[in-house]
């Protein structure tokens, strides 16, 4: 992270970093999401359903767990997408990611969420978020002369998003703010929300003490977008169908890792031969 990223990154609580990911990476991950989508689409409504969660349908072939719906207006969240292809397995410790998130977060690093949202025409993603509610798990602040945060998110971007095709979107600098949003506008609407439109390959770094969302996506087009959450070593899943647990992830997925990229997934937590670190 450059001296100037930092600065913005602290006055905005977000950067932009256009063509992040290689053309190469693209074209790996492209495919990979649409067949998730997929899958995902034939699967939501059926068993078995999460226990703790049972609006989210848990499917064991895939390792994900899913929600929401696939018609206009609605969106699916996929989370736990890393079981579901190898073809994802490059964004875990994905060295370019990893500089950044070094430069934020100043414990032992872990990812705490891992999601492909689908957003079909008509849908908004609320606005949610902003530093009056500085709880722990989503704190920004300065120690010692450097960032700190908690909680971080990436956004991975595979194709183009414009304000008109459902942009994320951000008020920006209001990790900072001391007062609760006051706005119960829609989110198009919302004062000081500004969408940020992107390019294939670009990719978005936030702190999740920032209010943000997603612009209504009126184009005839599916927004499909890669999250993945980090923050320190001891905070569980943030994945709504698992909080607070372990990160979900297969044996199978497991033994594809090298030693690195287990130890981004509290590699302590997980008992019996099949979760070996070595
Ligand atoms: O991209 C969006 O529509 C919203 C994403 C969001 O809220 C998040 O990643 O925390």
């Amino acid at each position: 992270m450059t001296e100037t990223e930092k600065y913005e990154f602290d006055r905005q609580g977000f950067i932009v970093l256009p063509d992040f990911l290689r053309q190469q990476e693209v074209d790996c991950l492209k495919p990979a999401i649409q067949k998730l989508e997929k899958h995902a689409r034939k699967n939501y409504q059926l068993e078995p359903r999460n226990t703790r969660k049972p609006n989210y349908h848990f499917n064991p072939e895939g390792g994900y767990h899913v929600t929401g719906g696939h018609q206009h207006g609605q969106t699916l969240i996929i989370e736990d997408f890393f079981n579901f292809d190898p073809a994802f397995d490059f964004l875990v410790n994905h060295q370019k990611t990893m500089d950044y998130i070094d430069g934020i977060v100043r414990e032992k690093i872990a990812i705490n969420n891992s999601e492909l949202r689908v957003r079909y025409t008509g849908n908004f993603s609320g606005g949610h978020g902003g530093g009056y509610a500085r709880g722990y798990k989503h704190r920004y602040s300065i120690k010692t002369g450097d960032i700190d945060c908690m909680m971080v998110r990436f956004i991975y971007f595979t194709h183009d998003v414009s304000n008109e095709g459902g942009a994320f979107c951000v008020v920006p600098g209001s990790h900072k703010s001391a007062f609760p949003c006051p706005y119960a506008c829609s989110i198009d609407e919302e004062p000081g929300m500004l969408g940020l439109e992107v390019k294939t390959g670009d990719a978005i770094l936030f702190t999740e003490a920032l209010r943000h969302g997603g612009f209504t996506n009126h184009k005839n087009e599916t927004r499909m977008t890669l999250h993945v959450g980090y923050g320190p070593y001891w905070m569980m899943s943030q994945n709504i169908a698992t909080m607070d647990e372990p990160l979900f992830i297969k044996p199978e997925t497991w033994k594809r890792y090298n030693t690195e990229q287990k130890e981004l997934f509290q590699p302590w937590l997980r008992q019996g031969p099949e979760y070996q670190l070595t």
